[in-house]
């Protein structure tokens, strides 16, 4: 019998975001506050799927390269904290419809193989930091990152060595969003 893999659906955060995110991280929270994310495992999780077999990851795998939408534009202008699930978050104001219709998609999707889903509704966010159980003053980010997503992936969580990586198995092409006439 194969072994299951942890696995969840994501937008990747390119690289150049990802820096800029942990440099206000390290100007805006004191060490206390939490246990940051490195950079390389940083990410926007559209759906999680928890353990998979391999079977089912195949059957996953096949129903996401049938979506097929128009890419959508992030732009990352908020921050907070939820102290239940102690993460420190980045996130938007406004999601993009693009962003929740391939989100709303996949979960279904997951759904309808059997996968866990959470019953909360969609909250897009970006996890900076865990461990965060104390309320930390988030400051109100002075920036508005933006970039062009084209592309979401299937990622498995790793843990070796006393560390967690999420390691992308698999990327799906976004369509050109709809042209202004
Ligand atoms: P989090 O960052 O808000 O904790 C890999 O663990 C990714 O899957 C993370 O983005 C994590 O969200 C998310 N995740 C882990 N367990 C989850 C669960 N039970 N329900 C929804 N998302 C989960």
């Amino acid at each position: 019998m194969s072994e299951s893999k942890r696995l969840f659906f994501a937008v990747e955060m390119p690289a150049a975001i990802q820096r800029k995110i942990v440099r206000w991280r390290a100007e805006s929270f004191p060490a206390e506050a939490g246990r940051p994310i490195a950079a390389a495992n940083l990410h926007l999780t559209l759906a999680f799927l928890g353990d998979v077999s391999a079977e089912k990851q195949r059957a996953l795998s096949a129903m996401a390269g049938r979506i097929s939408q128009p890419g959508f534009t992030l732009r990352l202008d908020d921050a907070g904290q939820w102290l239940r699930s102690r993460v420190v978050w980045l996130g938007t104001r406004q999601p993009p419809r693009g962003l929740l219709q391939l989100a709303n998609m996949l979960r279904a999707q997951a759904a309808r193989s059997g996968c866990y889903q959470s019953p909360q509704p969609f909250h897009p966010h970006i996890t900076l930091l865990r461990d965060a159980g104390q309320a930390v003053a988030i400051p109100p980010p002075g920036f508005c990152w933006s970039f062009p997503v084209n592309a979401f992936a299937l990622y498995e969580s790793v843990f070796a060595n006393g560390r967690t990586r999420y390691a992308p198995l698999q990327r799906w092409t976004l369509g050109d969003p709809p042209k202004e006439l």
